[in-house]
């Protein structure tokens, strides 16, 4: 565990030479560069990296809620809390071959019981291999009582223009729009392209997401599993501008599409676990929506 700037962090790398960065601080991949070394996450260039502010881009992890959707703190406190090293990941099988993973914990502490009235143990493996970063997150009621909580993966995607980016795999489903009091709204029947501000939860969605970056001839696929909504979000300029922690114009290179449990809130009998799984890769220009 590399302790550079006070932020005791874990750097996973590959034989094909992609590495990823992870923080204790929020169990947040804060870095995903891939075997050519370019970054494929979004890091906000004036994020406060200053608990127990959030850090703005690589993946924070919202839990036990997302966005104000609930009396916690907005995204809850997962991602501003000091998880740490798991020694105990017994239950998960054995990390596939060639792929470098780290396991994380973050348990219910009294300070949080004050806040969020429930004890758990969450979980986030984050293994990397070659093309593929992969997080495995799991939650456990460690009460007597049920609980239920949402989760969100905030994947900050780095794109090279937001008006050239495609998302396919969200058509005409059904999604909840933030930007009108989480209003129900049908999705039209072609890709998402982006214009403006755009901020929603997306229902039930498919096993995979394309989010193809047409410039820089790069494809995103993000598959999941054990969460059925998908956010996704860009402030655009006016919102960007009000949000102290982004550049004014860093609302052009990124797109969060995030992998979610938020429409119906992930329910827990005393001791049961949850287990999400979330799989990005990156896929070359060649690549026709279908595959
Ligand atoms: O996408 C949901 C959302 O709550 C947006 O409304 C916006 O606030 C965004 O998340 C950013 O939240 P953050 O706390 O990371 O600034």
């Amino acid at each position: 565990v590399h302790d550079a700037d006070g932020f005791p962090r874990i750097i996973l790398t590959e034989p094909t030479g992609s590495s990823a960065e992870v923080l204790l601080y929020g169990g947040q991949v804060v870095s995903w560069k891939n075997e050519r070394r370019e970054e494929l996450l979004f890091m906000s260039r004036k994020a406060i990296w200053k608990p127990p502010k959030a850090i703005r881009g690589g993946i924070p992890v919202c839990f036990p809620q997302f966005g104000n959707f609930g009396s916690l703190e907005q995204h809850g406190f997962a991602r501003n809390r000091f998880w740490s090293l798991d020694n105990d990941h017994s239950p998960l099988p054995p990390a596939k071959n060639q792929s470098s993973v780290v396991d994380l914990i973050l348990k219910s502490t009294e300070e949080d019981l004050k806040t969020w009235p429930q004890s758990f143990e969450l979980r986030l493996r984050i293994s990397l291999s070659a093309g593929k970063l992969t997080l495995i997150p799991r939650v456990r009621n460690t009460n007597n009582k049920a609980f239920s909580f949402m989760f969100a993966l905030r994947n900050y995607l780095s794109v090279s223009d937001i008006s050239e980016v495609r998302v396919e795999g969200l058509e005409t489903l059904d999604y909840l729009d933030n930007l009108m009091h989480r209003e129900r709204y049908t999705e039209q029947a072609d890709a998402i392209t982006f214009d403006g501000e755009i901020d929603r939860v997306y229902l039930s969605t498919p096993k995979k997401i394309a989010i193809i970056d047409h410039e820089k001839k790069r494809t995103f696929v993000l598959r999941k599993e054990g969460m059925p909504d998908a956010v996704v979000w860009n402030p655009w300029n006016k919102k960007a501008k009000a949000l102290p922690d982004m550049g004014d114009g860093d609302y052009n290179t990124m797109l969060c599409v995030d992998s979610a449990a938020i429409e119906t809130p992930i329910v827990l009998k005393p001791y049961q676990e949850w287990k999400g799984h979330q799989e990005l890769s990156t896929v070359s220009s060649s690549y026709c929506s279908g595959q």
